[in-house]
């Protein structure tokens, strides 16, 4: 289909169901004239089981007609503040010296976008991402730079710096004190328990949004790899790799072993590849074969790495190196449930 006849039909489609989406989606789309972006329904993605509850606080945003920014934003704090989450926020599993140390970053779809890094004892490392976007002249603040800079803008220092139940697990990991990511399971990725099988799919949320304006934008945060070196940066704060937004093309977030995302620039991979036609699957499928190509070992050895994506039009799609990935999508404000990823090794 030419670009002209798609953009027409996927005008065609946006405007049907905004009118089903309700007046205040519709007068947004129509602000969205002047954006010189189609009129879109709006819709978000998130990564894991765990993304259903984030997508209806993104919702609560965008069925206003609010922007994706906010929408992504609110969204991954719902799942920062659930302190029985082992992978993300202040409820996360620490380093290997017992430290809980936070990664963010948020990324519109003008190419604005912010980040932290190795950030310590703040419930919202997600917000203060963005006020490094709207309120410094650089991308990304590390350690007690971030710290410093988040506590001058207003945010306050959380009463404790761990839970009770990352300290217990920290002692027991203390006693092998074995460093093996392992995918999905949150004990075993951890090192901590059995092998596969038991799968509860905490890990790193990353978010995708479209807004009634066309607008895109994307959040991901977490604690990071458990047991990780002190100093250790996931790819989740970093631009291109974690996380990547383009309004003429799409967006694409990532959870798994961050080093193999970063090598790899993972989500700006699945952008570009998105710009030179692929579908969001498409593309999500090609990063994630191309990582095992440059690495076979990467099928061995249970690591896992996944990709969602959104494009323009507001498809989406994922790809995963190992099955049991799971993501979400909410768009009028019906939750879709689960999806179960396609993933490159068969269970
Ligand atoms: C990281 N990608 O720090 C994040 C964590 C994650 O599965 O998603 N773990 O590497």
């Amino acid at each position: 289909m030419s670009d002209r006849r798609s953009f027409l039909k996927q005008s065609m489609i946006g405007a049907a169901s905004l009118a089903l989406a309700g007046p205040t989606l519709a007068r947004a789309a129509e602000a969205s004239g002047s954006s010189g972006l189609p009129a879109a329904r709006p819709r978000v993605i998130s990564t894991w089981n765990f993304g259903d509850a984030a997508n209806q606080g993104a919702w609560a945003v965008l069925s206003k007609g609010g922007r994706a920014l906010d929408a992504v934003e609110q969204g991954v704090k719902i799942t920062e503040s659930d302190l029985n989450n082992r992978s993300v926020g202040l409820g996360g599993y620490p380093d290997r010296d017992g430290h809980v140390t936070l990664d963010a970053s948020i990324m519109d779809g003008n190419g604005d976008c912010g980040a932290v890094a190795a950030l310590q004892d703040i419930a919202h490392p997600i917000s203060v991402a963005r006020a490094v976007m709207e309120k410094t002249p650089h991308v990304l603040l590390v350690g007690d730079g971030a710290l410093e800079f988040a506590l001058s803008q207003g945010f306050k220092r959380s009463p404790f710096s761990i839970t009770p139940g990352a300290v217990q697990a920290w002692k027991e990991w203390l006693k092998t004190s074995r460093y093996h990511p392992v995918a999905n399971s949150e004990e075993s990725t951890y090192g901590l328990g059995k092998h596969r099988g038991d799968i509860h799919n905490h890990d790193t949320i990353g978010m995708l949004a479209i807004d009634a304006h066309g607008q895109l934008a994307g959040a991901c945060t977490t604690s990071g790899m458990a047991w990780k070196l002190a100093g250790r940066v996931g790819d989740s704060p970093i631009i291109g790799a974690g996380l990547f937004v383009d309004n003429e093309v799409g967006a694409a977030t990532s959870t798994g072993v961050g080093e193999e995302v970063i090598r790899s620039a993972g989500s700006f991979l699945v952008v570009e590849l998105m710009r030179q036609g692929r579908s969001p699957q498409d593309a999500c499928r090609e990063a994630v074969e191309r990582i095992v190509r440059k690495r076979p070992e990467l099928r061995h050895n249970d690591t896992q790495v996944a990709f969602i994506a959104i494009n323009r039009a507001g498809e989406t799609g994922a790809w995963a190196i190992q099955p049991g990935f799971e993501y979400a999508i909410c768009d009028g404000g019906d939750r879709h449930g689960l999806i179960k990823s396609a993933s490159v090794l068969s269970a």
